[in-house]
């Protein structure tokens, strides 16, 4: 006898027009109704769900007993006959010939994968494999991918290049977040908290549009519903170019990736209806985000970061997606170039979303000798960058990026108030496993 899974079909493409043909499908036991004289098996795969009904008058008893009795989230193959049924969620029901139970599933399950019964988020995610089967979450992750394959179609058509940089580092690049170390030999190293410099090295190699997407892990203390400890970043980096330049890429990007989301047909499943932005964003300066936010009687000393509560007030001020530029080179890292050499205003910039910053860029300091003052003054030592000034003494060109947090991206287009449901298998304080 054949495999049962042999020419398998997902549930979604098959119709009620073939009628009285046979089919094979194989899933999951995603509900069992029993309704005395008939007993309904709903079957899930990644595409949708089969109806398969039994009629206890017409079927055979042991193919009867048998589907009656398999435990719920059992993985089953089935052959049977195609019956227009309109009555049916897909239009056609599939009456069965054969059933061979590929997986039985113990019982009791650790949450409902029907979405009847909510679970919390820690049983979510430490049921993963699980809660990847609830409409829900499935969705979420292949909106995911949509996204991931839109930022790379659309940087791949403006001629960037896709690089992969070291993940194991001997140096920091961003200030204000610390370090994970890890033993490498017999040296200290650490994981990379962004590909900052190796992005910026390439621009003295010639390739003048990079692109990477990859883990960037970030030693946060602080359990938010915003942070990560390991998070993916699209980076790119652009030469003869200035901050104003990758802005316009930027906004352009996330225009793009929106359309190629609002199309899919599974948002529905999350009750969502987002619309495309529309290009240019609002850009406001950083004086004159704290001159709208001390009108909101929310007082911020020039230099100082914008808090949480700030961005949420200009969030509720502005209400869509908007840049802050020009912001004081001293809460900005010493990579960003002034916008008047030896003033305090550097250009630099975050896109912000209304309720959280989406990215944050500017454009680079390239002359070696104001890089290397510049490491120093944030109190780094210059000796741990030689690897990267180095880059910068023998023809660098003037050039800006930034880093977009794909996870931020995703929470804030879907709605979704925690960061941890747009990752698989998150890391935060508490979470190392699954
Ligand atoms: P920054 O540190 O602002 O800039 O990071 C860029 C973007 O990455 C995302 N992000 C995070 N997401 C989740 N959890 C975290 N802990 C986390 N940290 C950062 C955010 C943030 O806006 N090198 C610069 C970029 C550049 O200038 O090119 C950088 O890393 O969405």
């Amino acid at each position: 006898m054949s495999s049962p899974t042999q020419n398998r079909r997902y549930a979604n493409e098959i119709t009620a027009d073939e009628d009285g043909e046979r089919v094979s499908i194989a899933g999951w036991v995603h509900e069992k109704r029993d309704l005395g004289g008939v007993f309904f098996l709903i079957v899930r795969d990644l595409s949708g769900f089969a109806q398969v009904t039994l009629h206890k008058s017409e079927a055979e008893q042991e193919l009867f007993e048998r589907v009656k009795k398999v435990p719920r989230e059992s993985v089953v193959a089935i052959v049977g006959k195609v019956k227009s049924e309109k009555k049916a969620p897909s239009g056609y029901e599939i009456i069965p010939e054969r059933m061979e139970v590929l997986s039985v599933a113990s019982q009791v399950l650790p949450l409902d994968t029907t979405g009847k019964v909510g679970a919390e988020l820690d049983t979510m995610l430490d049921a993963r494999f699980m809660d990847l089967r609830t409409e829900r979450t499935k969705h979420i992750f292949i909106i995911r991918s949509r996204v991931l394959k839109a930022i790379r179609d659309f940087l791949d058509e403006r001629g960037f290049i896709e690089i992969n940089t070291p993940k194991i580092v001997s140096a920091a690049t961003e200030g204000g977040t610390a370090l994970f170390p890890i033993s490498y030999f017999e040296r200290e190293a650490f994981l990379n908290q962004s590909p900052q410099l190796y992005k910026q090295m390439l621009m003295a190699s010639g390739f003048d549009h990079v692109y990477e997407i990859a883990p960037i892990f970030r030693a946060e203390e602080h359990d938010t519903t915003k942070h990560l400890n390991e998070a993916t970043s699209v980076d790119i980096e652009v030469a003869f170019v200035s901050d104003r330049a990758v802005m316009e890429i930027l906004e352009e990007l996330i225009a793009f990736v929106y359309s190629k989301v609002v199309d899919y047909s599974g948002l529905a499943k999350l009750n969502l209806n987002p619309e495309v932005p529309k290009t240019p964003f609002r850009r406001i300066t950083y004086d004159e985000a704290i001159e709208l936010l001390s009108g909101e009687g929310e007082e911020i000393e020039w230099g100082e970061d914008l808090s949480t509560s700030a961005e949420h007030t200009l969030g509720k001020m502005i209400g869509e997606l908007y840049f802050i530029t020009d912001w004081p080179c001293a809460i900005k890292p010493f990579y960003a170039q002034p916008a008047v050499e030896g003033k305090s205003i550097c250009n630099a910039f975050d896109l912000m979303h209304p309720r959280l910053e989406l990215a944050s860029g500017s454009q680079r300091v390239h002359s070696y000798e104001l890089l290397k003052r510049n490491i120093e003054s944030k109190g780094l030592s210059a000796d741990s960058f030689e690897f990267y000034l180095d880059a910068f003494r023998y023809g660098m060109p003037p050039h800006a990026g930034w880093g977009l947090g794909v996870e931020r991206l995703l929470m804030s287009m879907l709605e979704i108030e925690n960061i941890r449901e747009v990752v698989l298998f998150p890391r935060d304080r508490r979470r190392l496993a699954p």
